[in-house]
């Protein structure tokens, strides 16, 4: 168990504690409970879009597997959980129907779930979810979940058709919620601009987003030559139009899922030695036209016949095939590899996705964990406790009509006193009413110093990073001393200061001043890890001083 972990669930127990006198005990008891348990599940990330924006194709190319049924571009979307499989005992995909059965089933059942026909629909509608388990290092950590997307079903005008796209709506939506950290994919459509890709993210992130566990990407950018050649320039716009957004990544799926097929040097060198083969005007023109490479159409001056042409492409989307062929040409192949590499953004995608998602999947899952716990007690003290502080009043009159009635009676002697403290311990009286208000606050109160040390600790881990590529701007001392305040050697006290004895208050405020004077000279990312450390210093300050005065 890290330490954190050992910290959200510290404050489970605790809110247990803090709120098992108050009148929602046994709600609380068993939403604990499952948050609990939920600690020692794996991190889920959702792929969530809207329907045929690419997400399937993208969670394919990068798990390296191939689900998708050829020949057949119309998709149906299932959701699938992708998990860790291992490799000695192989484990076949589960399906879970909507009639409560579970059944193992095959890849190509998986791959029949593809088309839009109405069998297909009517064997869609009837499965409720798949979990398929691949044998990928990452999936050790993680979960990855392909949801079907919002949306409607475009092209597909079957009964069926309608109402699975509703419930698609609905899992897509549940799952962007559940899940502790999301990547929103958009996939390239005609002539979008960066201001209608922006609002297109917010329309799908419907306004959950935050930049620790969100990060889009923006998909299918092989489809306009424009787009491919100011990818870059384009996500950072679209980044800086999304503040919910931890960052904008562009990539072509179909591009990498065709580059894996083909990394065979050997096959795109063939390739290329048979483009060069062809004089080059003719090549320019061949490579400009569809048909050329899809359908009979011979063509005088090519030493190729159509057929063999057609078999060059071996199905891959034209636009696609065309990059890489323009590219084979223009380069060596060693160097045309890592082009378009460049282009397909998955190298990009697999640092960014480790950085942010995988090394943190335990610190995700605690932070998601903690909100949900906030969201409930926000709900309970939103919803439940005024009705419950209605009630109090109306008890607490009729305590005091009691009371005025014994009061009345006489000869009632010493029982007097018994009957009251009966009656105010058996209703909801206000000296209980108080009490239970400073339960739930003091609660809530906890729960947000647990999610903000967990915003603090995502912090750390930015600025940690940012420490292992900054320049000389750091002395050795320095590094080593900013490497222990962020936790890199662990989270307690001693590890953050480096100090196996007391540290003293005097030593963390001298140490936050030298940091704070810092903040002068440094810019840009230094800046950032500069201002983290004063923010870590100030922080291990209070909580020494709040442990001191306890
Ligand atoms: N050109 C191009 N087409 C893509 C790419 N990724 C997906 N597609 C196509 O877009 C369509 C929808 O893809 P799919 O992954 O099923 O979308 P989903 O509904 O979001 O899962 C399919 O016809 C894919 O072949 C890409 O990177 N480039
Ligand atoms: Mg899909």
């Amino acid at each position: 168990m890290t330490q954190l972990e050992e910290m959200a669930r510290n404050c489970l127990v605790s809110i247990g504690n803090t709120l098992h006198q108050t009148p929602w005990a046994d709600e609380v008891k068993s939403t604990i409970k499952e948050l609990t348990a939920e600690l020692d599940k794996p991190c889920v990330i959702a792929v969530s879009g809207q329907v045929k924006a690419g997400k399937s194709t993208f969670v394919n190319a990068f798990l390296g597997m191939d689900l998708a049924k050829t020949g057949v571009k119309e998709t149906t979307a299932t959701l699938t959980y992708f998990k860790y499989g291992n490799k000695e005992q192989e484990k076949k995909p589960l399906c879970y129907w909507e009639n409560g059965k579970i059944t193992e089933e095959s890849l190509d059942f998986v791959r029949n779930l593809q088309g839009n026909d109405k069998e297909t629909l009517k064997l869609a509608a009837a499965v409720s979810h798949i979990e398929v388990y691949v044998n990928h290092p990452k999936l050790r950590d993680v979960t990855i979940v392909d949801t079907p997307g919002t949306g409607s079903m475009i092209d597909v005008h079957e009964k069926k058709a309608k109402e699975l796209s509703s419930r698609y709506n609905e899992q897509t939506q549940r799952l962007t919620r559940q899940a502790d950290a999301v990547i929103y994919l958009i996939g390239y459509v005609g002539k979008m601009n960066d201001l209608e890709f922006v609002a297109e993210f917010k329309r799908i992130s419907g306004g959950l987003a935050r930049p620790m566990n969100a990060v889009g990407v923006m998909a299918k950018i092989d489809k306009s030559d424009s787009v491919l050649r100011k990818r870059n320039e384009f996500a950072v716009k679209i980044a800086s139009g999304i503040p919910e957004l931890n960052t904008v990544i562009p990539v072509s799926a179909l591009l990498e899922k065709s580059l894996s097929e083909m990394i065979n040097v050997e096959c795109l060198e063939a390739l290329r030695n048979r483009l060069l083969s062809i004089p080059e005007e003719t090549r320019h023109e061949l490579l400009d036209v569809r048909e050329y490479f899809d359908e009979d159409q011979d063509y005088e001056d090519c030493p190729y016949s159509a057929q063999e042409r057609k078999a060059w492409r071996k199905g891959i989307e034209w636009k696609v095939f065309q990059l890489i062929a323009k590219t084979l040409v223009q380069y060596d192949t060693e160097k045309a590899v890592s082009v378009l590499r460049r282009y397909s953004g998955f190298d990009e995608l697999r640092d960014i996705l480790e950085l942010h998602f995988f090394q943190r999947s335990r610190l995700l899952k605690c932070y998601h964990v903690i909100s949900q716990l906030s969201n409930f007690l926000h709900s309970i003290k939103n919803d439940q406790f005024f009705e419950f502080e209605y009630a109090c009043n109306q008890e607490s009159k009729d305590v005091e009509r009691y009371v005025a009635f014994l009061d009345r009676i006489e000869d009632v002697g010493e029982i007097r006193d018994e009957i009251i403290r009966y009656i105010r311990k058996k209703s909801g009286d206000e000296q209980y009413c108080v009490a239970v208000q400073d339960s739930l606050m003091n609660a809530l109160n906890k729960v947000e110093i647990v999610q903000e040390e967990l915003e603090v600790c995502n912090n750390d881990f930015n600025a940690l990073q940012m420490l292992s590529d900054n320049d000389g701007f750091f002395s050795n001392q320095e590094r080593i001393e900013l490497q222990n305040v962020f936790g890199q050697y662990g989270l307690s006290l001693e590890n953050r200061t480096g100090h196996v004895e007391d540290v003293s208050e005097q030593l963390l405020k001298q140490r936050q001043l030298y940091w704070q004077s810092k903040e002068y000279s440094a810019r840009g990312n230094t800046l950032t890890i500069v201002e983290q450390a004063v923010a870590r210093y100030s922080r291990i300050y209070a909580n020494v001083r709040s442990s001191e005065l306890l």
